[in-house]
């Protein structure tokens, strides 16, 4: 046979994966196609493939015969099983050093999974983050890629070469070891349920406190998107408040108000919890897609349980309070950012991974679902310093949030005045006044804990005397009566 042609293999000709392919033939890539309904491969090689540089594989011998040493190949299939079965049936043809990239949205556990069980063959594997939708795919996505980092010098020049680009720099570059590529796209769909349910909410604040129509809050949508707010998210909100219906009412108001999630917000939020991280606005977000979903409950409640009236000059002057929501959406996504990286930092010392942090911002730049003129100041932060405790700890962020927080304020409190959910923004100024608290609340929680479990704790240093001793775990017999037992297993 003569010298294999294929730079890559890619199995799974559903959107994604067909445009991923598109995509690296125009830059210049030969590619190797492959699908489990092999009829799919024809339909696209006869099609959309026609003319370019793709071949068309009907088997996997085929497939890994075409393919120059070492072979890279991406699976884009289900998640799941799917992936395990692909690499079941690719094991048999493959040589020591061939690479296995997976660009499905699968669960990091099950990357770090496959990746010990591959190296244990001598198989490199790869779990790539791709993110972007169709159009992504086709044009640019953001490339998450982590895993053996062998394998990253056989793959850098066709990831880089076919992800997005933001100043010329591409949206793609290693993460890190084992799972680490998919847990960034894990907490980068976390960040983006929390963009949306801000979003969401600053557009039914303008609604309802504001009285403004569809067309009015798509047009500030449209004049927040040229300011420090500029991305993806807001640009297509804009498009959306402006789309009519056939009988030229907005479309939207006709949407039943029910969210559906397919999980990876709650693996994120669950993570967190898991690592004990508080990713509040991620995790309000989830649930705000829960409650939403309880919409018969709602409905009932909503003739039964009472809350204050709107009056109709709720808002007296419509440009500032336009301009604190502005500030509020800005502020509360400035927090998002800070616990997603947060979550990140933790992740990376829980699982002793070595992760990129100026990368990882720089890959959701461009390309992906949160892509942001904003990102680019968190990638900013991050080069200047890699090892930043906290997001807010950086000048520009510092400053970001204390020019907010007055209007952050002023829209928190009218929507607890006037009873408007606004979930994601409340639990964001929590969680500021939280971070920013020297002493909390925890004293008492302290001592609770002590009087009813004999849990123990520990003193203030500066207050510390002959009874309590720094840095001892102490019990307090509270009440006179029963021991002085401490217990630490017990849970009551
Ligand atoms: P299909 O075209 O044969 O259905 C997205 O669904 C992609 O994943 C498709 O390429 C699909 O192949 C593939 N896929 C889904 N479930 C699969 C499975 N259990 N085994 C192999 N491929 C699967």
């Amino acid at each position: 046979m003569s010298e294999p042609k294929g730079d890559i293999g890619l199995i799974g000709l559903a959107v994604m994966g067909q445009n991923l392919i598109l995509n690296a033939a125009d830059h210049g890539y030969t590619v190797v196609a492959f699908n489990r309904t092999v009829s799919k491969v024809d339909h696209f090689i006869e099609n959309e493939a026609k003319g370019k540089s793709i071949i068309g594989a009907r088997s996997i011998q085929e497939l890994v015969d075409n393919l120059k040493r070492p072979r890279r190949i991406i699976l884009l299939v289900k998640a799941g099983a799917a992936v395990d079965a692909f690499i079941e049936q690719l094991l048999p043809y493959l040589e020591k050093g061939d690479i296995i990239i997976d660009g499905g949205n699968s669960h990091f556990p099950d990357s770090n999974r496959r990746y010990e069980e591959l190296k244990g063959k001598g198989i490199r594997f790869v779990g790539s983050g791709v993110s972007g939708g169709e159009e992504g795919a086709r044009y640019g996505p953001s490339l998450m890629p982590g895993g053996d980092a062998e394998a990253w010098p056989y793959i850098k020049e066709i990831f880089q070469s076919i992800s997005a680009k933001s100043d010329g720099e591409p949206c793609c570059d290693w993460v890190g070891p084992a799972g680490a590529g998919h847990y960034v796209k894990m907490v980068h769909n976390g960040i983006e349920y929390g963009d949306m349910q801000l979003i969401s909410e600053a557009y039914y604040i303008m609604k309802t406190v504001g009285g403004l129509t569809d067309k009015e809050i798509g047009d500030v949508f449209a004049q927040w998107n040229k300011g420090v707010l500029d991305s993806f998210l807001i640009e297509i909100t804009r498009d959306i408040l402006y789309y009519n219906d056939t009988d030229g009412t907005p479309l939207v108001e006709k949407i039943l108000d029910q969210a559906g999630q397919k999980g990876t917000g709650k693996w994120t939020a669950m993570n967190a919890l898991d690592l004990g991280i508080p990713l509040t606005l991620v995790g309000e977000a989830v649930f705000a897609r829960c409650l939403s979903a309880v919409k018969g409950e709602r409905v009932k409640a909503s003739s039964i349980l009472p809350g204050p009236q709107i009056p109709k000059d709720a808002v007296k002057d419509k440009k500032e309070f336009i301009d604190n929501l502005e500030q509020a959406l800005y502020a509360s996504k400035i927090i998002s950012y800070a616990q997603g990286f947060m979550l990140i930092r933790e992740a990376a010392k829980e699982y002793n991974w070595d992760l990129n942090f100026p990368a990882i911002a720089l890959m959701w730049r461009g390309g992906c679902i949160i892509r942001s003129v904003f990102l680019g100041e968190i990638t900013k932060a991050f080069k200047e310093d890699p090892q930043l405790e906290n997001l807010l700890f950086n000048k520009f962020f510092t400053d970001a949030v204390t020019k907010a927080q007055a209007g952050w304020r002023k829209t928190v409190s009218l929507t607890a005045e006037y009873g408007i959910p606004a979930p994601a923004f409340t639990t964001a100024l929590s969680f500021y006044d939280g971070y920013r608290t020297a002493y909390l609340p925890a004293n008492l929680l302290q001592a609770q804990r002590d009087y009813f479990g004999a849990h123990t704790f520990k003193v203030v240093p500066e207050k510390a005397n002959d009874n309590l001793k720094v840095g001892e775990a102490i019990h307090i017999n509270w009440t006179g009566h029963g021991g002085n037992v401490s217990a630490t297993t017990y849970d009551a």
